[in-house]
């Protein structure tokens, strides 16, 4: 059935709701923005066609009371609803009460997304169409001895998850038999609190994997294809700050396994629309369903980068119940693209919030680069929503051009007014590590301290040194400038200066 797509109404802020605008506006489609009391003069409020408010600054006053979205759609005379990502994106409900007011909504079925927001559900269907899960349970654990037999059969250590969790909420490791009851009440009770409902399942634990995830488009009529695969290991307290595609580790040959893994899996589920379904990776390159995202996920532009396919575009054409315009061969990846997530926190401070008016900004173009950001100068970050403000990617025809690429782009960058993850998302383009491909989800444990990050005492001696020799020399048109330890390192001296806005040719 088709369907005419004229206005969407973006039920989201920042970085992912001008993400959706602009394909509404290469696509001839209206946007509307809703917002906060607190984002009234933010930048997606400014760069789309029409904005309404939906009530105060705290999320579960405004971008989460569905109400009021779905009256801000009917005001607007939207025809449909893109919900971007977090707030009400995987939200059954929600898409359900958006369709039963006649509005379109852009992304899968309410029932695929209740099928998938149930872990032990998720994992019951990868098994019934052949795709590997870690060995656990079969559904909710109904009683210790139960736990304990598992535990016992699969060999410690195991890992307790939460079955209406996701996202490493409500998790616990457990090495030894003597912890396994406590555990288990703690987990529970985690549980409870965190979603409503205590049920636990157990998984062996698998140590020090990779978290990569497969990329999945399909439509309503049964076409499904993947668009290969994102590694998204380098994270911190489960929070993702850098991702890529392809993986370093992932050979055509296993692409080819876990990209057909997960269109089995979405083809069980009767899914459309974009979708991502993430898999642990262990040190032997065997794979593991985890869990599968029903939305459209932060780190969607690598995939864009490698692929050439833009998902926005393809998601409302879907949801206009149109056919996808390729199949599997055409699908071809092309080159490497990295994401550093920018977030606006202290990575000197253990990642502390920072708040506060962006006064100077200073973003990096040029060759390979794209930016996602949700920040004009000017602006201020609040303490109200996540503090991630813009998204930095980098292409290159290899993994090695695309790290170039990407360092000398967050050494241009400059944000003045809060700190950000900048100098972190640097320490990690440079790490040996990093750049062999050589990591896992354990690497920001193992390989991050502060003192491995520039410091801002260096820029401020650098630029101190900077003015003293500009003074000494500028009668002697001297290009190399000293340092106060005495070397001469002309170019870092001098951009340094620079960028304190001291001119010293
Ligand atoms: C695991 C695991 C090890 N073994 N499951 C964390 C988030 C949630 N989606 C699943 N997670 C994990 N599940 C088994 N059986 C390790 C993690 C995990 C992790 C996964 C992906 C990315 C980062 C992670 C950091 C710590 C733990």
């Amino acid at each position: 059935m088709k369907r005419e797509i004229k206005k969407i109404l973006i039920a989201n802020r920042g970085e992912i709701a001008i993400r959706i605008i602009r394909a509404c506006r290469e696509m001839g489609i209206v946007s509307v923005a809703v917002f906060s009391e607190a984002d009234r003069t933010s930048a997606h409020v400014r760069l789309a066609d029409e904005a309404y408010c939906v009530g105060e600054a705290p999320s579960a006053k405004s971008y989460l009371v569905m109400e009021n979205i779905i009256d801000a759609a009917k005001k607007s005379k939207a025809d449909a609803i893109h919900p971007g990502y977090g707030f009400l994106s995987e939200n059954d409900d929600f898409a359900k009460l958006v369709r039963d007011n006649g509005i379109i909504f852009i992304g899968p079925s309410a029932s695929s997304m209740a099928m998938m927001g149930n872990k032990t559900e998720a994992r019951k269907l990868a098994k019934k169409c052949g795709v590997s899960t870690v060995p656990g349970t079969e559904s909710g654990i109904t009683s210790k001895e139960e736990a304990m037999a598992v535990a016992k059969s699969i060999g410690f250590p195991i890992l307790i998850k939460a079955a209406a969790g996701g996202g490493g909420k409500g998790m616990r490791v457990v090495t030894e038999e003597s912890e396994l009851n406590d555990a288990i009440d703690r987990a529970q009770g985690e549980a409870r609190s965190a979603f409503g409902d205590d049920t636990v399942y157990i998984e062996k634990y698998v140590t020090q994997p990779r978290h990569i995830e497969i990329q999945i488009l399909g439509d309503e009529h049964g076409n499904i294809v993947y668009l290969g695969e994102r590694e998204c290991s380098i994270q911190r307290r489960h929070q993702k700050v850098i991702e890529e595609s392809p993986s370093a580790v992932v050979s055509p040959d296993m692409r080819q396994r876990m990209g057909e893994s997960a269109v089995a899996l979405a083809r069980e589920a009767k899914y459309f629309s974009a979708g991502t379904i993430e898999f642990l990776v262990d040190a032997e390159l065997n794979y593991y369903f985890l869990e599968m995202n029903t939305r459209l996920q932060v780190e969607h532009p690598v995939t864009e980068m490698v692929t050439g396919i833009d998902l926005v575009r393809q998601q409302i054409l879907i949801a206009s119940g149109e056919k996808l315009p390729f199949n599997q061969d055409d699908i071809k990846i092309d080159g490497h693209a990295i994401e550093c997530r920018i977030y606006a926190e202290d990575c000197d401070n253990n990642f502390a919030p920072s708040i506060g008016k962006i006064e100077h900004l200073e973003p990096s173009y040029g060759p390979g680069i794209r930016e996602d950001s949700g920040i004009f100068e000017g602006d201020t970050i609040q303490i109200y929503y996540d503090p991630m403000i813009s998204k930095l990617a980098a292409w290159g025809k290899t993994r090695g051009e695309a790290i170039g690429r990407m360092r000398r782009a967050l050494r241009e960058y400059a944000i003045v007014g809060v700190e950000t993850t900048i100098p972190f998302c640097l320490f990690v383009m440079e790490n040996k590590k990093f750049i062999e491909g050589n990591f896992d989800t354990g690497f920001v444990a193992q390989e991050f301290s502060p003192d491995k990050l520039t410091h801002k005492e260096d820029l401020i001696a650098a630029v101190a040194a900077a003015v003293h020799d500009y003074i000494r020399n500028r009668d002697q048109k001297s290009q190399a400038i000293k340092t106060s330890s005495g070397s001469t390192k002309s170019n870092k001296w001098k951009w340094a200066g620079r960028k304190a806005g001291i001119g010293l040719d």
